[in-house]
């Protein structure tokens, strides 16, 4: 079985597609956005702190030190603004989430820990969904979502690995909602883990509706003093208005502890440019920032993958020295999953068990930050042989097809491509062939008339710019 996980030679194609986009192509995958709709407000850069580092020192301290550990940095605190180790160096975490442990709890496990660390986190986040999935307030079980918390929290201590305990404000929207159960919940957990070198605290994971930061204040006004009580140091994260995307409302009229930081959650398919900017400028205003939830897919867990927004993601998280977790650890059928929905092992995973965001965090933890990810084994429906062989354009017309992105979803691997014409008049009769590896099906299409026919699809060109299509196999 061939055990690489990337291959990365569709760089060059990909660089052409985003030639293409700027062309003027549609892009589908956007319109798919529940439930972080993107918001156009642009808000005024943070200057609340006085940071003394900037985040080039931050970043060269973080790899200068390397991968940072709770056995050797020992407990994390903020200072100036950054995220810093026992002994004050600057250090960054990377890693991912569980999904709702109430629902995929058994991948919060020591063996499935121990892995994770060894693909290279140094993070494990806790999702504990607080409304839905049998949430903490909403009818679940309460003590053993307490004990699942209490062993993910020894489990990724003896992966040498951070942990965030997540209330994982949803659907609930405002925190203020179960206030009683959150006050009573952090009095507990804060005692719980005062002692533990690796404990993070995230009191709302994404208020969101109309919920003001000013809501999320009072809130965290509330609860921070409850776990001050028994923790007087750990880093606490603060959830932010519009699911997380507003630190700058934050920073703005900061939280008066010292040890708090705002979060910021994107979806690369669905946040690119201005939400990236919003991390930029509340950063490199001064503020804490931390990225506890991501995905590299659209914001509803679901649909296509962006590997070069996700790049894009990366490069500027390390530039700003930002921690980050990865949704999600679970095997459900949607793009967010980084274990195929076909696999029911709880550790020990293949690279074939991994999905394509599975196999794109791994190696991005590794170092890499990939431009294509595949199921490199070709099991399931064949996501590592279906491909492109040929294109041939009508009359002799010159016509290129440029991968822009490749997915998986519930096994079924997809390949999106931009129709470009490279060379030679346009003729009435534009077209082409594209002929892939095994019979294929059309997902979508757009500018353009198209039939499949085997292993051939057939394009009628109704225009000459903007013409796409997202295929899989028959
Ligand atoms: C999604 C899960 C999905 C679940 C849904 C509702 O992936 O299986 O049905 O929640 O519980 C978030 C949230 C996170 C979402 C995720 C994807 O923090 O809970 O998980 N997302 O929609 N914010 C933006 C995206």
């Amino acid at each position: 079985m061939n055990k690489s996980i990337t291959r990365r030679a569709f760089v060059a194609a990909a660089a052409t597609g985003t030639a293409a986009i700027a062309a003027g192509c549609s892009k589908p995958q956007e319109e798919t956005a529940a439930p972080a709709a993107e918001t156009a407000e642009s808000q005024a850069p943070a200057t609340t702190s006085d940071a003394t580092s900037s985040p080039a020192e931050t970043a060269s301290a973080a790899s200068a030190g390397g991968v940072a550990r709770p056995s050797t940095n020992g407990r994390l605190t903020v200072q100036n603004a950054r995220l810093v180790d026992a002994s004050g160096n600057n250090v960054q975490l990377k890693g991912f989430s569980t999904h709702g442990i109430a629902w995929f709890g058994q991948y919060v496990n020591a063996e499935c820990f121990a892995e994770l660390s060894g693909w290279g986190a140094n993070v494990a986040r806790l999702a504990m969904y607080t409304h839905e999935n049998d949430g903490y307030c909403s009818g679940g079980d309460q003590a053993a979502l307490r004990d699942l918390l209490v062993r993910g929290v020894k489990y990724a201590a003896d992966a040498d690995m951070y942990c965030i305990v997540d209330w994982h404000v949803l659907q609930d929207l405002d925190p203020n909602v179960y206030i009683d159960q959150a006050k009573e919940f952090w009095a507990w957990a804060s005692a719980e883990f005062a002692n533990a070198t690796n404990v993070i605290y995230e009191i709302c994971n994404e208020p969101n509706g109309s919920t003001t930061w000013a809501d999320v204040k009072s809130y965290a006004e509330v609860i921070l003093p409850i776990i001050r009580a028994n923790d007087a140091s750990a880093v606490v994260l603060v959830g932010t208005p519009n699911w997380s995307q507003h630190p700058d409302q934050a920073a703005a009229d900061p939280l008066a502890d010292e040890h708090a930081m705002y979060t910021l959650h994107f979806y690369a398919a669905t946040h690119r440019d201005d939400l990236r900017a919003t991390l930029r400028s509340t950063v490199e205003g001064g503020a804490p920032v931390f990225v506890s939830e991501y995905g590299i897919c659209d914001a509803s867990g679901n649909g296509g993958l962006d590997l070069e927004s996700a790049a894009a993601w990366v490069n500027l998280m390390d530039e700003l020295g930002v921690s980050c977790c990865c949704w999600s650890l679970c095997n459900k059928a949607e793009s967010a999953s980084f274990i195929a929905s076909s696999c029911e092992k709880t550790s020990g995973f293949e690279d074939g068990d991994l999905t394509s965001s599975g196999a794109w965090l791994k190696a991005m933890l590794s170092g890499e930050t990939p431009t294509e990810v595949a199921r490199p084994d070709g099991s399931g429906t064949g996501v590592g042989t279906f491909t492109l062989e040929s294109i041939t354009g009508n009359d002799g017309l010159d016509v290129s097809a440029n991968l822009r992105q490749r997915w998986e979803t519930n096994g079924t691997p997809y390949l999106l491509y931009d129709i470009t014409v490279t060379s030679g008049t346009t003729p009435s009769n534009w077209g082409c062939d594209l002929v892939f590896s095994a019979n294929v099906a059309i997902s979508e299409s757009w500018n353009c008339t198209i039939a499949a026919d085997g292993a051939t699809v057939h394009i009628t060109g109704v225009g000459t710019s903007g013409v796409g299509l997202i295929v899989y196999p028959a």
